[in-house]
């Protein structure tokens, strides 16, 4: 299975498109939708997400409410292309002022001069984290067909800036959605709020720490006999992604990296009916770049969002004089959408290394190869 992107900002629209999804696999518009709606949310998004109503149009690959095994291609408006036309307009004379002054932590200069672009325009354009909308898209038709294998994925907000939460240890998905910062725990939540509120005030933006787990993920995806097929390497890959991310872990690395060996592998037992099993699971549920069995979990640490409304220090393009850096609209946190986003892209990674297991056309086929495979693993 392999999926691309395209769309800016404020163009017309994104698209995706996704191959090698078997045939056969149940979707609907409205659970994609529902994905998409879950990302608009969370305290701290900005005037645009009030503009955009984020929902799907299928155009290839899904007939009668089922895929065929064709490349599925679909395709989400940008409503605010209404306003942004003439400046964003494919061909034509140019429109508007151009975007000289990058941000600091932004793609702005590198990409410019990258792309040889004057404009950096040409480079946020693309660089917005809007493209994440279509990964989001994408992500819950890889969802729907890991739900099929009883895989499920959760993900919820475990720092906001300087607030860290204690969640408890059995997190309830619904109550995580309903938080206004998609964090389990409410003290921590309503602090996440006031820091949000906070930052505001100042013209300044937060960033965090979003732990995303896969639930169900059988023993078997990756393998250890090639790097760039290795769970950990596939998943630092593609959350790696993300816009603003800028750091990955896999199970308890940080607090590892303190201890003795000793304190740190999870025992491995035997128990008849349930086969081997761990009490601990700080590996993250990979080994040797092969998921183990138990649930596969990572933190993901997202920077502050790089376009400020009291802005850094930067300079012209053209001039090379000294200005601060440009304001653009934006967010002031988008660490609670993250998880949203991150949980798609967990889920594409993990459908990729699902179907170069489980290979087939058609999903009864997929399903033949890992009931069989299951089988032989639990005897
Ligand atoms: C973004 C800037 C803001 C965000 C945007 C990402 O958009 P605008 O420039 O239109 O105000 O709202 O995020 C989205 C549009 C989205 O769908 O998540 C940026 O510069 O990265």
């Amino acid at each position: 299975m392999r999926y691309l992107t395209a769309g800016e900002s404020h163009g017309p629209a994104l698209l995706g498109i996704m191959e090698g999804m078997p045939a056969g696999l149940h979707l609907s518009a409205d659970v994609v939708n529902l994905e998409l709606t879950r990302r608009q949310a969370g305290y701290g998004r900005g005037q645009r997400m009030r503009i955009e109503r984020d929902e799907i149009e299928w155009l290839a690959g899904v007939r009668f409410g089922e895929t065929l095994g064709s490349p599925i291609a679909l395709m989400i408006r940008n409503r605010d292309f209404e306003r942004w036309q003439q400046r964003m307009a494919p061909e034509g004379d140019v429109v508007g002022p151009a975007f000289t002054r990058p941000r600091p932590g932004h793609a702005d200069l590198a990409g410019a001069l990258k792309y040889g672009r004057g404009d950096a325009r040409d480079i946020l354009e693309r660089a917005s984290a809007r493209e994440t909308a279509m990964r989001v898209a994408l992500g819950a038709i890889a969802k729907a067909f890991l739900g099929h294998f009883g895989i499920e994925i959760v993900s919820h907000v475990v720092a906001l800036g300087d607030v860290t939460a204690s969640p408890p240890a059995q997190i309830d998905r619904d109550a995580i959605d309903r938080s206004p910062v998609r964090c389990a725990d409410p003290v921590a939540a309503e602090a996440m709020v006031a820091a949000i509120d906070a930052a505001r005030l100042k013209g300044d933006t937060l960033g965090g720490v979003v732990e995303v787990q896969a639930l169900g993920v059988p023993v078997g995806l990756g393998t250890h006999v090639h790097w760039d097929r290795k769970l950990d390497g596939r998943l630092g890959q593609a959350m790696l992604s993300v816009p603003a991310i800028k750091g990955l872990e896999i199970g308890a690395a940080s607090w590892g990296a303190a201890h003795l060996g000793s304190q740190v592998h999870d025992e491995i037992f035997f128990r008849q009916g349930e086969g081997f099993t761990r009490s601990t699971n700080r590996a993250g549920g990979s080994e040797g770049g092969i998921s183990n069995g138990a649930p596969v979990w990572v933190r993901a640490a997202m920077k502050p969002l790089s376009s400020l409304h009291r802005p850094l220090r930067s300079v012209d393009m053209d001039t090379k004089e000294e200005f601060l850096a440009q304001v653009e609209r934006s967010d002031i946190t988008a660490v609670p959408a993250a998880g949203v986003v991150l949980e798609a892209v967990m889920a594409l990674v993990l459908t990729e290394l699902f179907l170069e297991k489980f290979s087939g056309d058609a999903l009864i086929d997929v399903e033949a190869a890992y009931h069989h495979y299951i089988g032989r693993i639990s005897r």
